[in-house]
């Protein structure tokens, strides 16, 4: 077991390089996180009829979703009773039966074992079928469309999973007919530890304007302002930073979230359109994070940026590989033509060849390999960029920073992943539900945001 507290420094915002390049700490994340975590799945746009399927990973476990003759989702592990081969090799499609291709054993669609070749000649009819169906996913739930698989009995429900990160991300996922993820996603393997896109697109506003410079002047438009931080916007009220109780997160920049379209007048018009319906239904706060752009993560690999529109999947292979899983995140009431423009954007910015995937993608490979050495493995990383300014807001849930460009989100999803490393089961995580920001800021911590507004 590897000993969490020589990881993580809560207080100083550090972290050891060893979480990016251990086997133990891997090994532990793939028991204690990505076996107790709640993880994404897929959207129910992605199979909307029965028979439908769509092949994925929980952590390294290969899994098949599938949508029951009924309308409901279940949730399998794709791999055979018999002889343990993958038992579905297609990325989706839409079928009656999984068919092994090693002896031939069929599967339903509701994971129970159909057939079996020469069952009577060579079993002489003594194969109990029904106690080799597809082992399950223990729990299988969705959030406003959705899909979310967890391999812990006693972890608590999605809802409560998500919990404070919910209230924030239905301004757009509970309004404008609801959200869902378009294009089959596109594939990509990165030579990087799973954490390092994660916390970058939990919480690095940072970079923005660096790594990402030449793109932003070449799309242009009022994010290129930022480009070699040329022109930072009054640090004041540009935007937030956000952390939640299991580790969620998200920097928001106000009024920007068109900002990477380079064509942005159908998408502005369809939010202007629909800030009403927002404002009603959820009140002023989250109009203002509906129009805005968010980089965000999901505890533990699930990343998105609505405004960008790119919704992403980090699958862990190892310590220092991922595959990276990218769809198109749009709004459901949008024209069949504002989503296709979208998706091309989504695609042209941060799809594989994307030209701000592209920059972000050497520095996550170089942030895992440099590790490699005898020194580098022994160092330190440093998240402590805005610290004194985390803390409680009066109206908003969740702990928040001081302003758009820090470390709170970053320093949050560090939090909880010391957490759930060390913790023995879901009851432990549970003692810490109503102390964990007293634990970690204080009583008295107040965010600088929430700080600047009531001066
Ligand atoms: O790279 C990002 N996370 C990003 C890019 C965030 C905001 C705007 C553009
Ligand atoms: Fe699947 Fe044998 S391993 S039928
Ligand atoms: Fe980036």
């Amino acid at each position: 077991m590897v000993n969490v507290d020589n990881l993580i420094d809560l207080e100083n915002g550090v972290q050891s390089k060893k979480v990016f390049w251990d086997q133990e700490v891997y090994d532990q994340e793939i028991e204690r996180i990505f076996g107790r975590s709640w993880l994404f799945l897929t959207h129910e746009s992605q199979i909307p009829e029965p028979g439908d399927f769509f092949t994925t990973f929980m952590g390294e476990d290969p899994v098949i979703v599938a949508r029951q003759m009924d309308g409901t989702i279940k949730a399998f592990i794709n791999s055979c009773t018999h002889r343990g081969n993958q038992i579905c090799h297609a990325d989706s499609g839409n079928t009656r039966s999984f068919n092994c291709s090693y002896h031939g054993w069929s599967f339903g669609i509701d994971g129970e074992l159909a057939g079996v070749p020469l069952e009577a000649e060579v079993y002489f009819n003594k194969l109990d079928k029904a106690a080799h169906r597809l082992p399950e996913v223990t729990q299988v739930d969705n959030y406003r469309g959705f899909i979310f698989g967890c391999f812990d009995a006693e972890a608590p429900p999605l809802q409560e999973w998500l919990g404070e990160m919910a209230w924030y991300m239905d301004s757009w996922a509970d309004t404008g007919g609801g959200a869902e993820l378009i294009g089959t996603p596109m594939k990509t393997i990165l030579k990087c530890n799973w954490k390092v896109p994660s916390e970058n697109f939990i919480g690095d506003g940072y970079h923005v304007g660096w790594t990402h410079s030449a793109a932003l002047q070449m799309i242009g438009g009022p994010l290129s302002a930022l480009s070699g931080n040329g022109e930072l916007p009054p640090m004041d009220d540009v935007g937030a930073q956000v952390t939640t109780r299991h580790g969620h997160g998200f920097g928001v920049i106000w009024e920007l979230g068109h900002a990477i379209h380079r064509d942005p007048g159908d998408y502005i018009q369809f939010q202007q359109q629909t800030l009403p319906e927002v404002i009603e239904k959820k009140g002023e706060w989250r109009g203002k994070f509906y129009t805005g752009h968010w980089n965000s993560g999901l505890f533990p690999n699930c990343s998105f940026l609505y405004g960008t529109n790119t919704f992403k999947i980090w699958h862990p292979k190892g310590p220092h590989e991922i595959e990276v899983w990218t769809w198109t995140l749009v709004q459901k009431n949008m024209s069949p033509e504002l989503k296709r423009e979208i998706k091309k954007q989504a695609i042209q910015t941060f799809g594989t060849a994307g030209t701000l995937e592209s920059d972000d993608g050497e520095n996550m490979e170089t942030c895992t390999r440099t590790n490699r050495g005898f020194q580098t493995r022994r160092g330190t990383m440093n998240a402590s960029m805005g610290m004194e300014g985390d803390g409680r807001h009066p109206e908003l849930p969740g702990v928040l920073g001081a302003s758009f460009i820090g470390e709170t989100s970053y320093r949050g999803f560090y939090r909880f992943w010391g957490e759930i490393m060390k913790a023995e089961s879901w009851a432990d995580i549970h003692k810490n539900d109503d102390t964990w920001v007293d634990n970690w800021l204080g009583k008295d911590a107040v965010s600088g945001m929430a700080a600047r507004n009531i001066a």
